[in-house]
């Protein structure tokens, strides 16, 4: 053996995991479980004991059907959640696509946006994000959740995502962010209710344009369709978690930069099997 062989590998940056915390009573998977300040405060403190690099803070569910609420309510909701726990020294990402909700939240503490629209929902929100020095993770979104289910329709859901992804960064950029802040999601679940969430997820590459990608599969229907079995009770969500973590596992290995999940722990896990399994395959090349 050489000596190379022995020498530390220089590994490529672990992916991160992302704690998702729902301050809504309607979230599909955890609604209402965390709507109170105080227990979303327990349970982001919870997830990053357990492994999550950062908390994905939301006011607003998302999962299909639902409809919006209002700005205040929005606000009220996440604000004093994101503020408590910048203060507490914990990296906090805000889940939202209204401007004036980012605003806030960055002003509050939050360094990372999340808007699953990629700014389609309001046309405030590049100059919002152009005007702070915050990450921007620009999700595939095609509708609001009342209609998104019916927009499900890609002759070629690779080279659709790709084109779609690049026009919002398009506009983003010419909105004033710098490419290299932005961050793209392939929205999985988001009108995509069949089989399209899973190229997406095995060819990375082909649709990211050379960002930096997340990955939300975290208890999703599509991960429901592929485990149902007779005996496994694959309608509800929480069962859906080994699911999770195998796409996490899968993801860290190619490459993606981080996950958005419910459980913290079991992602952390297999994003440590990952790194420890590509060290010790570069240790041995
Ligand atoms: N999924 C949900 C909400 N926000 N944000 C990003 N960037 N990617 C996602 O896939 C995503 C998201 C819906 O799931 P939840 O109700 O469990 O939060």
């Amino acid at each position: 053996m050489t000596a190379a062989r022995h020498a530390v590998p220089a590994s490529t940056a672990a992916t991160l995991v992302m704690g998702i915390l729902n301050v809504t009573p309607d979230s599909f998977s955890d609604g209402g479980r965390f709507a109170g300040t105080d227990a979303a405060i327990a349970h982001a403190h919870r997830m990053v004991a357990n492994g999550a690099d950062m908390v994905d803070v939301g006011g607003e569910s998302t999962r299909p059907g639902a409809q919006r609420v209002e700005p205040a309510e929005e606000l009220q909701r996440v604000l004093p959640v994101v503020r408590a726990l910048a203060q507490d020294g914990i990296k906090v990402s805000i889940d939202t696509m209204r401007a004036s909700t980012a605003e806030a939240c960055v002003v509050a503490g939050a360094t990372l946006v999340n808007d699953v629209s990629g700014g389609l929902a309001d046309r405030d929100m590049g100059a919002v994000v152009a005007a702070t020095n915050v990450n921007y993770i620009a999700m595939h979104w095609r509708a609001h959740s009342t209609t998104m289910d019916a927009q499900d329709r890609y002759e070629d859901v690779l080279r659709e995502v790709r084109d779609e992804i690049a026009a919002r960064v398009e506009s983003l950029v010419a909105a004033g962010v710098s490419a290299d802040r932005i961050i793209v999601d392939p929205g999985l679940g988001f009108s995509k209710v069949s089989d399209t969430n899973w190229p997406l997820l095995a060819r990375l590459n082909e649709w990211s344009g050379g960002h930096r990608v997340l990955i939300g599969a975290s208890r999703k229907r599509f991960l429901g369709t592929v485990i149902a079995r007779p005996g496994i009770d694959a309608a509800d969500p929480a069962r859906r978690d080994h699911a999770t973590t195998a796409v996490t596992a899968l993801a860290a290995q190619a490459g993606a930069w981080a996950v958005r999940v419910h459980d913290a722990r079991a992602s952390s896990d297999a994003v440590r099997v990952v790194s420890a399994w590509q060290n010790a395959f570069d240790a041995t090349r």
